[in-house]
């Protein structure tokens, strides 16, 4: 059947609408709403059409987001407008020196701040002629940069047309481009199965990838954009009174903007703002290197004006380098809990994260080898939030022609015992279990550590102390320590030796999840612990239980549950928690608690989120109390969580509850929930 021109315009019209549509949805969004599948008929009904009309395709179609061949080199771009670049602040000083210079410019007592986080990537503009996005170009030195159109056409957030009402016939868009951390890890993933290397970090993936020559190779990597501002204009159909209704135009046109935009008033804010987002860093789906103040009214903007290549009306508070450069003097082998045997780097002091870092993990000799990282050798360490500080590359171009190769050695470092490596696992081990003091010391400190019996004070040098002087072999001598043994070791006062007991005695009143994981069996973390207890509810049925009951279990398969029926095979094992229970160690039989919850029909099975501080109770209290009576607790809102609650100073967390209609709840009205009031 023939169809008239007309009909197969209007159909290409309709398809491209909708799939633009659908990126927007997904990309900006974050809220698709049909199926890949569906979206990959579309996809393929419009490249179907479009080579039956060739005449047809027009440079706005989503299938030409990749469509040129590969360039020779990118040419250069003149920015009409300047991209600036942004002064520093490290220190708040900075900032309050920086807010009392725009008050005084502006003669005010008080001045309103648009706040953003600021994103560790590339920044670009769009430059869209009529409509169309003619041009994308990098920063480069904020007069010319590079013309990467057609990588950048492959953004699929990055809107290839605009409606020409809305927007002035010469417009330009300036944001930056990035990579999302989950993608990050997924190409690295991905990197590491072909064999090729990986990435140092998502800044440099998203660089490497935006900088090909071939923008067929950019599209198979996901990219993102967050628009930030546009080059001044004077046009009536843009905001011209505030930069937030710049950034609220934005959103209109369909450019992301980053949800965690704001307005504030007074210095204060700032730093509040900047205390904020550093507490949320690690939970944000992209590196973000600080915050970024800007005067939010566009007159004030005006009249501050401009110090050589900055504005006066702008900062950029920046959070402390998470990476270093430093040189690895040597590669120790630590052994842990479980007669892990991990290499550990020890580096040359340097200051990163906030702290000085001296030593950092290699993880396992795989990694070593991986990395190629040689004693000898300049490094990049990263410490990223309270993460353990990680080598994430050697700097080849400065490695000395003496580095010495790392061999994992053959036997335990500490005990002596043989160290051997399971085929299929990258981990080597000490096999003198609980002979090795090293091992020891370890399960000592795991089962005192704060999510554990949490014993406060008890910490590596006291439990060295301990354990070398045979003083305690085992948890159980925890609770048969006397004052006059811990006084009697080296820097320990009369005082700190009764607060030492205190706390011991404390530790007796537990939970039994938290009693599980301090016992440290191989594969059992904090949830799995938590799963045994709800499921088993007392430690005779545990103990007793077998491989079919371990399975029944939810999450627990078959080698977690060979850990457990393993742990308890060994007399040792037993002895020890004998022990434990007749020293008084307790808890709240569990039985009790789940038939409590599973009559309380409200909390069994329900999805509860948290956010922002509550009065009286943590973060890890609320939780262990919607758990133990059968609730379940998330770190986001969908559609799929039950509760909100909410605390002081809630995060983006709480608008989107609101958005979805989810029950919100004080911490008074979750304590009534949970029947505790
Ligand atoms: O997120 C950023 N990296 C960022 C950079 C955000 C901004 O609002 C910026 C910027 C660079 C220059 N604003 C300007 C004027």
């Amino acid at each position: 059947m023939k169809q008239t021109i007309e009909a197969v315009q209007q159909q290409l019209d309709q398809l491209r609408q909708q799939i633009e549509q659908f990126n927007y949805q997904y990309y900006v969004l974050d809220a698709p709403t049909v199926s890949d599948a569906e979206y990959d008929r579309l996809f393929r009904k419009l490249q179907r059409v479009e080579q039956d009309y060739p005449q047809l395709v027009t440079p706005d179609s989503p299938t030409q987001r990749v469509g040129a061949a590969p360039l020779k080199s990118f040419a250069q771009v003149a920015h009409n407008i300047p991209m600036l670049s942004l002064n520093n602040a490290f220190e708040e000083d900075e900032v309050m020196a920086f807010n009392r210079r725009v008050c005084e410019g502006l003669e005010v007592q008080e001045i309103e701040y648009s706040v953003e986080p600021k994103f560790d990537g590339l920044a670009v503009s769009l430059r869209y002629e009529k409509g169309i996005l003619k041009t994308g170009a990098t920063r480069g030195d904020g007069y010319t940069g590079e013309d990467i159109t057609l990588n950048l056409r492959t953004i699929k957030a990055i809107p290839l047309s605009l409606s020409i009402e809305a927007i002035p016939e010469l417009f330009e868009v300036r944001g930056e481009v990035l990579m999302l951390k989950a993608d990050f890890n997924r190409l690295n993933q991905q990197c590491l199965e072909k064999g090729e290397k990986a990435f140092a970090n998502p800044r440099n993936a998203a660089a490497g990838s935006l900088r090909q020559l071939d923008s067929a190779i950019t599209a198979t990597r996901r990219l993102m954009f967050f628009a930030y501002g546009i080059a001044p204009s004077e046009d009536s159909k843009v905001p011209r009174d505030s930069h937030s209704a710049i950034l609220q135009f934005l959103k209109t046109l369909h450019f992301p903007v980053a949800r965690e935009c704001e307005v504030v008033k007074g210095c204060p804010a700032l730093l509040a703002y900047y205390r904020k987002m550093a507490a949320q860093r690690e939970q944000l789906p992209y590196d973000i290197d600080g915050v970024v103040y800007k005067v939010n009214s566009l007159v004030q903007q005006d009249r501050l004006g401009f110090v050589a290549r900055a504005p006066r009306f702008a900062l950029a508070h920046k959070f402390p380098a998470q990476e270093a450069i430093t040189r690895l003097l040597d590669i120790s082998v630590q052994v842990g809990r479980t007669g892990a045997l991990t290499p550990v780097a020890r580096l040359e002091p340097v200051f990163v994260g906030g702290v000085t870092v001296t030593n950092a993990t290699l993880h396992n000799a795989d990694e070593v080898h991986r990395k190629d990282v040689r004693i000898g050798d300049t490094v990049i360490v990263r410490r990223a939030g309270d993460v353990i500080p990680e080598i994430v590359s050697v700097v080849l171009a400065q490695r000395p022609n003496n580095t010495q190769l790392f061999v994992m050695p053959q036997y335990c470092p500490v005990c002596g015992a043989k160290a051997v490596r399971t085929d299929g696992e990258a981990i080597s081990r000490c096999t003198g279990g609980l002979f090795c003091p090293a091992q020891r010391k370890q399960s000592i400190l795991h089962f005192a550590s704060r999510r554990a019996m949490d014993i406060d004070g008890l910490g590596e040098k006291l439990v060295n102390q301990l354990v070398d002087n045979a003083i305690v072999r085992n948890p159980a001598d925890l609770y048969q320590l006397g004052l006059l043994a811990l006084a009697n070791l080296e820097r320990m006062a009369e005082k700190s030796a009764g607060n030492i007991l205190a706390a011991i005695e404390k530790s007796k009143h537990t939970t039994f999840a938290r009693f599980i994981y301090a016992l440290g069996i191989r594969n059992v973390g904090e949830a799995t612990a938590k799963d045994l207890a709800r499921h088993f509810g007392s430690l005779d049925r545990l103990i007793e239980s077998d491989m079919d009951s371990l399975l029944q279990v939810p999450e627990v398969g078959p080698v977690v549950a060979q850990s457990i029926l393993d742990f308890f095979a060994e007399a040792h094992n037993r002895e020890v928690i004998e022990r434990l229970r007749a020293s008084g160690v307790s808890w709240e039989e569990q039985t009790d608690t789940i038939n409590k919850a599973s009559k309380n029909n409200d909390i069994s099975g329900k999805t509860f989120v948290l956010t922002g501080k509550l009065p009286n109770l943590t973060r890890e209290e609320a939780k262990e109390k919607i758990e133990m009576c059968g609730g379940k607790v998330t770190g986001s809102v969908s559609k799929k969580t039950d509760y909100v609650v909410i605390g002081d100073d809630p995060g983006s967390k709480y608008e989107k509850a609101v958005n979805l209609g989810i029950a919100l709840l004080d911490e008074t009205g979750l304590k009534k929930l949970l029947q505790l009031i």
